[in-house]
């Protein structure tokens, strides 16, 4: 049967985070804010909005509306300036050979991210092509660990939930996979992402052989 994959994109197929983690450091220092490394791997995931709530929540900051808003427009600018340099070389190890062998098996292929910049960044490194569907942060109002993306993702690609394979490096992006009833792969550390199916480190140690069966599964 034909099945749908669906990737995330921060951290599966580029490692972006560390973009976001330079302008979101940036930022809170401009607001006399501290923020750690430990700090942006809880933001994996998690929308432009929610995370800058949350900087903001451990800083102990309240801010207006307005300035609310301009930190975001900053933050989205700066952020943009480091990804209008990416090219084909920041894409994850063996993810395009993944890509490939699923269109070579006519397999359903869709982008399932919280980020509004996905598109750029497809488009920069080139793969924007390989994907029938795109679902991400300006199509969706609910955030991971919400199934919303997923949801729709499938729904563009017109495949029944069970019969969807969703790549993600962050735990609320499993939790969202799981309760749209999708099989989960976790991209990153087993002891992190243990509410996955599986978990691999990287796509290197993803076998075409794996995905085959993945595809043979009834
Ligand atoms: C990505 C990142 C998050 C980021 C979010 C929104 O999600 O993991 O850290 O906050 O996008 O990004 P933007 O500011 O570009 O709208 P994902 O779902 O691709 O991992
Ligand atoms: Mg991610």
């Amino acid at each position: 049967t034909k099945k749908g994959f669906i990737f995330d994109l921060d951290g599966v197929i580029v490692d972006t985070a560390k973009y976001h983690f330079v302008a979101w450091k940036k930022l809170a220092k401009s607001i006399g804010i501290d923020f750690t490394e430990e700090q942006n791997e809880q933001l994996k995931g998690v929308s432009r909005v929610k995370s800058l709530e949350k900087i903001l929540e451990w800083g102990q900051k309240n801010l207006s509306k307005e300035d609310f808003n301009h930190l975001m427009t900053q933050k989205n600018k700066d952020y943009l300036s480091y990804i209008n340099q990416m090219d084909e070389n920041e894409i994850l190890p063996d993810v395009p050979k993944i890509l490939n062998y699923l269109i070579e098996e006519k397999q359903g292929i869709a982008l399932g991210s919280a980020s509004k910049n996905a598109v750029a960044i497809l488009e920069r490194v080139k793969l924007i092509d390989k994907f029938q569907a795109i679902i991400d942060g300006n199509g969706v109002t609910k955030g991971k660990p919400n199934p919303e993306v997923f949801l729709k993702a499938k729904e563009k690609l017109n495949i029944k939930p069970e019969d969807c394979i969703v790549f993600e490096d962050a735990i609320a992006g499993i939790q969202a996979a799981n309760s749209a009833n999708m099989t989960t792969i976790g991209i990153g550390d087993k002891d992190i992402l243990k509410e996955a199916d599986y978990v691999f480190k990287d796509f290197t140690q993803i076998s075409t052989e794996f995905i085959n069966e993945l595809i043979k599964k009834d």
